[in-house]
């Protein structure tokens, strides 16, 4: 049934209005504004009409490809001929602003629904299981490149510190303000790493030191580094770029 009554819809904008909302609209989704207010079934008439619609849109897509993630289907590991040197760096901001974490200081902070939220030194996390793996990282901004990360299953921390395993969500706060938020299934993915080595070495600086997230199932935005404190929650968390409109789940 459609309910879409254009000039009705369309009458508290000016016509100029309407074609420049509908441009941004389109650069950003593809879409154009009466598209939307059919997917969202509500009233597209203004800037604030187009971000709620598309939340609506967005949210409805995360719950179904959250559905449709295979907790079980592992990402293709490629040889350690096919890695990329030097490995890019990528961040909100340019290379001067990388954040200089100290080792010696270093505390991993642990809230939410966790059992025991004791902070873990990096000296105790370097001593966790860990696995090797070589994946290859993309970036929502158009490039990708294959690297080689070292670091223990997040599955196997987030038990071993009596997470809540049925909660929804998993987020991360980074040493340089930027934070995002996985989904459980996700986070006990096999593959999904606590990495603290690239490439043979110790994370190089502005590849995350001392803790990335390594998540070689979703978009490179949702591999947080510098992370300084996870938490286990049932209330959407969002992220740096998620909460600007990229898509939540970002992923396979
Ligand atoms: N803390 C933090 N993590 C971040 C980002 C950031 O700006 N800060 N950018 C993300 C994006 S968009 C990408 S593509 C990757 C880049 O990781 P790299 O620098 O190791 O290539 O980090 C992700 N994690
Ligand atoms: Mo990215």
């Amino acid at each position: 049934m459609i309910k879409l009554k254009m000039g009705e819809r369309f009458a508290t904008l000016r016509n100029r209005e309407i074609a420049s909302l509908e441009r941004r609209l389109f650069l950003r989704q593809g879409l154009s504004m009466g598209a939307l207010s059919l997917l969202a079934g509500c009233n597209v008439t203004d800037e604030a009409g187009i971000e709620n619609a598309l939340r609506k849109i967005s949210s409805w897509n995360d719950t179904v490809q959250a559905k449709l993630f295979d907790p079980k289907r592992l990402v293709e590991e490629y040889p350690a001929s096919a890695i990329v040197r030097p490995f890019p760096f990528n961040a909100f901001y340019d290379e001067d602003g990388i954040p200089a974490v100290s080792a010696a200081d270093f505390s991993l902070e642990l809230a939410g629904l966790i059992r025991d939220r004791k902070p873990w030194s990096l000296a105790e996390l370097y001593a966790l299981p860990q696995v090797t793996q070589t994946t290859r990282h993309i970036c929502v901004e158009g490039w990708s490149a294959v690297g080689q990360w070292t670091g223990a299953p997040l599955r196997h921390f987030l038990e071993r510190v009596g997470a809540d395993t049925s909660a929804r969500y998993v987020g991360f706060k980074c040493a340089d303000d930027y934070y995002t938020s996985i989904d459980m299934a996700t986070a006990l993915h096999p593959q999904t790493l606590m990495a603290f080595r690239q490439d043979g070495d110790v994370l190089p600086a502005p590849n995350g030191f001392p803790l990335k997230i390594r998540v070689p199932t979703k978009l490179g935005f949702k591999n947080p580094k510098h992370v300084r404190a996870i938490f286990v929650t049932n209330e959407y968390p969002g992220g740096y770029w998620e909460d600007q409109g990229y898509n939540w789940f970002a992923g396979l």
